[in-house]
């Protein structure tokens, strides 16, 4: 069985981060470690929200792993609060990548055109600097724009977003991929670039209007998940794409708080489903 790391924090309510990783990836048959950066008595869309820092846990953990000889296929981050972080995991994927191991980096830190609560343009030059060591990262637009400093657009073309990729690779990263890409009306999805071969590839499928916390992290541990299976790339964006549009898809038939997050648990069977034809 593969085994990944994954690093994030675990916000009580409001599924996300660690508490979207965790199921989806044992789902698809991947043992999931944990390391938990921050506890959270919900994500940051809710005021009021509590925050306890795990950060001066991170290096005993995973000095106690190194000592058990633990080791990892594959390393996928996710919402990191602080500078200080991002450095931290830095170290602990330094100290733990070997030539087959994977390290996923998913730059979580705004969306519409804005950063979300706790992050400056500072931290988002930090945050350029992790996904410089990764091998695959997955920005969506606004992220992408302040990793690049390339001005976020509302309205693109096809054009826009590969100027994006390839300034994400000349950040480092050999395959970075943006989600959230809308090429015609009606569709959304996902783009890559493989900076080796100079290729850019793609998945389009049908855009369900509406936007629920969460989806973001449903995306990344699906394709973290396909790339740690060796699933070939066009068939892991498309393996995201989809169950992430059935998961809206089972949201919207239950008109809760959009804060509340997906109701991705409903569509777990179907998960299980396309991953045998991915
Ligand atoms: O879904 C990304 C995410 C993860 N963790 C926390 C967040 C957010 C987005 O707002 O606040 C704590």
């Amino acid at each position: 069985m593969k085994r990944i790391l994954t690093i994030q924090d675990i916000s009580c309510f409001g599924k996300c981060s660690l508490t979207i990783a965790l199921p989806i990836l044992s789902a698809m048959g991947i043992e999931t470690v944990i390391l938990p950066t921050a506890l959270l008595s919900t994500h940051t869309m809710f005021k009021g929200f509590t925050c306890k820092d795990l950060s001066d846990q991170l290096i005993p953990i995973t000095d106690h792993w190194k000592r058990e000889g633990i080791t990892f296929d594959a390393i996928y981050t996710g919402y990191l609060g602080t500078e200080a972080e991002i450095d931290t995991v830095t170290g602990i994927i330094n100290a733990f990548r070997n030539e087959n191991t994977i390290v996923f980096v998913d730059p979580v830190m705004g969306d519409n055109g804005r950063l979300y609560t706790g992050f400056n343009e500072h931290y988002a030059e930090k945050n350029a600097g992790l996904c410089a060591i990764a091998d695959i990262i997955d920005p969506n637009i606004t992220e992408a724009a302040f990793l690049t400093g390339i001005p976020y657009r509302e309205e693109y073309t096809e054009a826009y977003a590969r100027e994006l990729l390839t300034a994400l690779a000349a950040l480092g990263t050999k395959t970075p991929i943006l989600t959230g890409v809308s090429l015609t009306e009606g569709k959304t999805g996902a783009m890559g670039y493989d900076a080796d071969a100079d290729v850019f590839f793609g998945y389009q499928n049908d855009r369900i209007q509406a936007s629920y916390h969460g989806t973001g992290d449903i995306f990344s541990s699906v394709l973290a998940g396909a790339f740690v299976l060796g699933i070939e790339r066009e068939n892991a964006l498309r393996l995201a794409a989809d169950f992430t549009a059935r998961t809206i898809a089972e949201t919207m038939k239950r008109a809760e708080d959009p804060r509340y997050g997906v109701a991705f648990e409903a569509a777990i069977p179907s998960l299980i489903h396309l991953l045998k034809e991915a």
